[in-house]
């Protein structure tokens, strides 16, 4: 929201009031899911995010490890917060297991795109997901004179998953996803700190409810909050599943919930700095950018794939587990939801699902290129193609360092010259050496 001084006095609004906001601005923005947590609260998981720190899970990722108290606390850099509104957006319905492409990526004979994490197809969703939620809290402060709210895209301190799990988006999955029973977990995340006190609503967040905006329901909505469900573990529906676990090429999921980012391919490649161990590199396979396998796998993005466009998506009324389990064809073995008296139904927006945001369509624009021509990919090429694409994070040397590893990894045999070439002359020299490491790989298997 703009305009100054900012507002720092707390509004309220009724939470009748603000679904009715919601449902009036969201489909618009292109959100596709809402919800408020009243903060400061509780974070069930705050442990578990010390933990994660204290083992050096995040990796190089230092930047977590700067204001690791700020994430468990909105209010200590926004002192002015009452509640943090949390948005979700679509950037795949599920993913279909007859599309292999998540999985292997770009082995031989398949288009380098196909390397390329479904998150990472379009534009970044940095910029789309925050005009997004910039529209909506606009809209908001046209309804809500005096609201403040500072909408954020992972750029602010914030355990985004966590807030989106305590105000009712989805579940938090065993792949430490942010899993909504029929969307999947193709969504991303944002949030918006704001001087809303919403009246009605639990202090602390109501895990098990329905948001206060959804483009389809929920399959088991209840009005429990925390202090009757204790931790996300009561409102999990992963049941005795581990599908992603055992999926994870490398180990990085080392227990449930639990993500080494250290062993992690999304880390490796994603980041430039985060690159992987030596002796981890090939189990890069084919991925070029970013991994998706342990969502791949997960019964419910597989059921989100085959419910795409189907009406059924819109039935409020609550679906059992067990028959999101028989449509993806699996034995999920989910718990039972705790008993709890239904929430008002989240409105629904259409008869059929809104297509997805088309800055998040696939990356056709460059599928006329090939991994060679990323093996020396430069600086200026790189900026003309990727500016504005989740791959600028990666940088020139880093796409140059993927391709490499993907070369090398699975086994590009026809690419042999041409990485001996990057080997002998690349500007960078980490990533002649990874040059070396493919063509010594290549060289093996001849
Ligand atoms: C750093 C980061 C990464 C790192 C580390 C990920 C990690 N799991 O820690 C790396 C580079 C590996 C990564 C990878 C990916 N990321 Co990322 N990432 C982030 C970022 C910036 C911070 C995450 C963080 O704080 N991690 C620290 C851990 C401790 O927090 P957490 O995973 O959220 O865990 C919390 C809960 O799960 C819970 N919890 C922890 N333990 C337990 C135990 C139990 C029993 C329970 C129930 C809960 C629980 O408590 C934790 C603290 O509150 C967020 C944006 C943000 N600001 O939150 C995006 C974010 C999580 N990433 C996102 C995406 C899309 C991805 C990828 C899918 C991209 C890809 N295809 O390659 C992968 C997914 C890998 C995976 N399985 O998680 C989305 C996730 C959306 C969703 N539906 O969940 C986010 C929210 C970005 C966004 N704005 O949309 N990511
Ligand atoms: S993103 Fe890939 S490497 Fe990372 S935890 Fe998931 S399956 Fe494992
Ligand atoms: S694959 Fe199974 S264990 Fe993993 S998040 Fe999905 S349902 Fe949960």
């Amino acid at each position: 929201m703009s305009g100054s001084p900012a507002p720092t006095a707390a509004i309220s609004v009724t939470r009748d009031r603000l679904i009715a906001l919601l449902a009036d601005l969201c489909p618009a923005a292109r959100i596709d899911l809402a919800g408020a947590v009243a903060v400061p609260c509780p974070l069930p998981h705050a442990d578990r995010w010390r933990d994660y720190l204290t083992a050096g899970y995040h990796a190089d990722l230092t930047y977590l490890a700067r204001g690791a108290d700020d994430r468990v606390d909105p209010t200590r850099r926004n002192p002015w917060a009452r509640s943090l509104l949390v948005f979700a957006q679509r950037y795949g319905d599920g993913w279909d297991p007859d599309d292999r492409s998540s999985a292997v990526g770009a082995e031989p004979g398949r288009p380098w795109t196909d390397g390329v994490a479904r998150y990472a197809r379009g534009l970044d969703y940095h910029d789309v997901l925050l005009a997004s939620i910039r529209s909506v809290v606009d809209g908001l402060a046209a309804a809500l004179p005096g609201l403040r709210a500072q909408p954020a895209v992972d750029t602010g301190p914030y355990l985004e998953r966590e807030y989106a799990w305590l105000a009712g988006l989805g579940f938090l999955g065993k792949n430490s996803c942010l899993i909504h029973e029929r969307l999947g977990s193709g969504l991303f995340l944002g949030v918006a700190p704001s001087n809303l006190v919403v009246a009605g609503m639990s202090a602390g967040g109501h895990p098990d409810a329905a948001p206060l905006y959804a483009v389809a329901p929920r399959s088991k909505p209840g009005a429990a909050d925390l202090a009757t469900l204790g931790t996300a573990a009561d409102t999990n529906r992963c049941g005795r599943c581990t599908r992603c676990l055992d999926a994870c090429p490398t180990g990085a999921l080392t227990a449930p919930f639990t993500l080494d980012s250290r062993r992690c391919i999304a880390t490796w490649t994603i980041e430039w700095r985060g690159r992987a161990p030596d002796d981890a590199r090939a189990q890069q396979g084919g991925l070029l950018f970013g991994c998706d396998i342990c969502q791949a796998v997960c019964p419910w993005n597989v059921a989100a794939a085959r419910r795409a466009g189907r009406s059924e998506m819109f039935s409020a009324q609550a679906a059992p587990v067990a028959s999101v389990a028989s449509d993806a064809s699996d034995a999920l073995d989910a718990p039972a939801a705790p008993d709890a008296p239904a929430a008002p139904a989240a409105p629904v927006a259409s008869a059929v699902l809104p297509t997805l945001p088309f800055e998040y369509a696939t990356l056709t624009d460059h599928a006329e290129i090939e991994l060679s021509d990323l093996l020396r990919i430069d600086s200026d090429e790189f900026r003309r193609r990727f500016r504005r694409t989740p791959l600028w994070r990666c940088h020139p040397e880093g796409l140059r360092r993927n391709a490499l590893t993907v070369a090398g990894g699975a086994g590009h045999d026809d690419l042999l010259e041409e990485v001996k070439r990057v080997a002998d002359a690349d500007a960078d020299a980490e990533v002649r050496q990874i040059a070396d490491w493919a063509w010594q790989r290549l060289q093996r298997r001849r």
